[in-house]
């Protein structure tokens, strides 16, 4: 896997959220299946993701999918999901992306109204549903991972805060959650850097205290995210009501500019073993950015014996570029660089 080779992208957007899609120049990777992949990628070919990812070719808040071959028969593309934080499970804003670009570049066999692909990603199989009009992606629904309350009450110590009351569900990744008037913070914009200082030092202390690990495979686990939620509104600032608006925090320290699929899917669980939200119930949750996606629970199940349910998501994605990168050998930054999040620019190599 040559970093001196051209590395091809294809740029999309879900819903204000980038996904570089990675389509050539980079080598299946080794191993039986996507977690294995992921551990290898980590341990030997991270400097690819930081090239792809952290200024001057990416930025805080990039995120991207590397494309391989599936290790499974029931899948048609496997993909690794890969952002400034590392690599990720499972990402529903990135699947969307994938989906997306796969149609829109005539990589995958295209049929309308509809074209399913069948994704594997290191959390399992999703499926997405692409809505294919004139040729083109108009929207897409995927299937996710089975989405499961880990823990609710926790009383956290958060450094800096004191006790915090938070939840922790997975829906493809293990999210925090907690709502916005507990931490005194509105979620506006404006307030995006009080957002992610307050919510790093939660997933810390999250991650820490709590330290959930997948029933099913022990190498997922960990919380990098925290959901700061608040209630839904009549939408009257535009793009009609909601039911649930979200600011989802990252570690090391950018917001989802998405609703996060895999953090809606970890709230519409949470909702569910409330009672507050029932199957088959269209749940529209709003980003920072006041987008959209559209969230539901099409059927229960089970994790380890736990009870779980199947959420899908739909929203669209946007290709927006197509790029070719490539590293020439005097360029003082191979590993990229990321000032926001303490990654100095130091020149790396001379
Ligand atoms: O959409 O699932 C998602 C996601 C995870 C991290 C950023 N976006």
């Amino acid at each position: 896997m040559s970093r001196d080779g051209a590395i091809r992208v294809v740029d999309s957007h879900t819903e204000g959220m980038p996904t570089r899609v990675v389509t050539g120049g980079v080598d299946t990777l080794p191993g039986d299946d996507m977690l294995a992949r992921r551990a290898a990628f980590e341990a030997d070919h991270d400097h690819l993701r930081t090239f792809l990812m952290f200024e001057p070719r990416g930025h805080a808040a990039m995120s991207g999918a590397i494309l391989q071959p599936p290790t499974r028969p029931d899948a048609d593309v496997a993909v690794l999901f890969i952002e400034v934080s590392g690599c990720l499970a499972m990402c529903g804003h990135g699947t969307i992306g994938v989906a997306t670009v796969l149609v829109e570049e005539g990589m995958v066999a295209v049929t309308e109204p509809v074209t399913r692909v069948r994704l594997e990603v290191p959390a399992g199989v999703v499926t997405a549903d692409v809505e294919v009009v004139d040729g083109h992606a108009r929207a897409v629904t995927i299937t996710n991972v089975p989405s499961y309350v880990h823990a609710t009450d926790v009383e956290l110590d958060v450094p800096g805060l004191g006790p915090l009351v938070v939840d922790v569900a997975f829906g493809g990744n293990f999210y925090a959650l907690v709502p916005a008037d507990r931490l005194g913070i509105p979620l506006e914009p404006a307030r995006e850097q009080d957002l992610i200082r307050t919510g790093l030092a939660v997933i810390a202390a999250a991650d820490a205290q709590v330290a959930p690990v997948h029933p099913e495979d022990d190498r997922v686990g960990g919380i990098e995210h925290l959901v700061v939620t608040a209630p839904g509104d009549d939408g009257a600032a535009g793009g009609g009501p909601v039911d649930g608006r979200a600011a989802t925090v990252i570690h090391p320290g950018w917001i989802d500019r998405s609703p996060c699929g895999t953090g809606t899917s970890a709230r519409m669980a949470l909702l569910h073993a409330r009672g507050e939200l029932a199957l088959d119930t269209p749940y529209v949750h709003a980003s920072f950015i006041d987008s959209r996606f559209e969230g539901r629970l099409v059927g229960t199940t089970e994790v380890a014996g736990r009870p779980a349910v199947v959420p899908t998501i739909r929203g669209r994605a946007w290709v927006s570029g197509r790029a070719e990168f490539v590293l020439d050998p005097s360029d003082p930054f191979p590993a990229g660089f990321l000032p926001a999040l303490g990654r100095a620019p130091a020149p790396q190599r001379r």
